[in-house]
């Protein structure tokens, strides 16, 4: 039997029910973890989400019978994967079909940071649009501007794929250097000073968990040029919220746009009083092709975890 513990799309639910007994929690909000266990009796696998924490205590509680758990999304850091590997539990996410729809995301996220589009929609939605004038709602341009990637990925290379066709100059930041052919001309800087320093846009899209947590903090955004414009669709974690609200406040940051938050979906409320700030409710893998493409995905993990455990029977 699959369990799954959210609303997934409909054109993967015809094909997990197709596959498996399907026992589905629809749930909605904060996960919860006891009516998880307490709707186990039968599971073989676990269809679950980004937002559905399997700490060690979790993964040491699931039956036996549990062999894999599969997350509708590419992060894990939210799955114990040592206490998973320890019970013999096999974990799938979904890598590689979401790439480009979240890079695109985050091009929107620039674009829309830039040309301060939240703040004129606002507008006209409020009725406040004063009419034509040379200095109404000026941002900055974007074409030509340096791009500095956090975390070169699949996603930060498609990002830095589609800000070529802006005629963009691409620097990046990562744990190791990329091979050239990986690199695309990209310019790779060990230091964060001289990364930050030298950019006109930061886009965060390493991957959340400790090596990550708090990477963009007080310090590395003084590093930043004055009037720079951070955009993440990473994670939340990386930001330390409040040294980015106090630059954003000051002006330091000129705009961010934020697509994921520290404590998702309750993000710090001093975000939204921010006109310089473009929020976005962590969409960066919404669209109906790419959130079906990970469901298919996720339930071929499934199938090929549970035939493994077969075969070693
Ligand atoms: C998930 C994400 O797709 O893939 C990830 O790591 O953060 C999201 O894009 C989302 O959590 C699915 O509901």
């Amino acid at each position: 039997m699959l369990l799954i513990t959210r609303i997934i799309p409909d054109a993967v639910l015809a094909r997990a029910r197709a596959e498996y007994q399907t026992r589905e929690l629809r749930h909605t909000g904060p996960f919860d973890p006891a009516r998880l266990l307490s709707n186990l009796d039968g599971v073989t696998a676990i269809l679950c989400n980004a937002s559905d924490r399997f700490d060690a205590a979790l993964i040491n509680a699931l039956p036996a019978a549990v062999k894999v758990i599969a997350t509708y999304s590419v992060g894990v850091e939210h799955i114990d994967l040592d206490a998973a590997a320890a019970r013999g539990i096999a974990i799938a996410n979904t890598p590689d079909v979401l790439t480009d729809a979240t890079a695109e995301l985050a091009l929107m996220l620039m674009l829309m940071a830039a040309r301060r589009a939240g703040e004129g929609e606002r507008l006209l939605r409020a009725g406040q649009w004063p009419g034509l004038t040379p200095t109404f709602l000026l941002g900055r341009d974007v074409h030509a501007k340096r791009l500095g990637i956090f975390g070169m990925g699949r996603i930060g290379r498609a990002l830095a794929r589609m800000a070529h066709g802006l005629n963009m100059e691409i620097h990046y930041h990562n744990r190791t250097r990329l091979p050239a052919v990986l690199e695309e001309g990209a310019i790779y800087h060990e230091s964060d000073a001289d990364f930050l320093g030298g950019i006109d846009f930061l886009s965060l899209n390493a991957p959340g968990g400790a090596g990550t947590k708090g990477w963009l903090n007080a310090a590395r955004i003084a590093m930043l040029r004055p009037g720079a414009i951070v955009v993440n669709t990473g994670r939340g974690s990386i930001v330390d919220d409040d040294a980015l609200i106090a630059a954003l406040r000051s002006g330091h940051v000129a705009a961010a746009g934020l697509d994921v938050f520290n404590n998702e979906p309750a993000l710090h409320p001093d975000y939204l009083t921010l006109e310089n700030a473009v929020l976005m409710p962590h969409i960066g893998s919404a669209t109906v092709e790419t959130r079906n493409a990970m469901g298919f995905l996720a339930l071929d993990g499934i199938a090929s975890a549970l035939q493994r455990f077969d075969k070693d029977q």
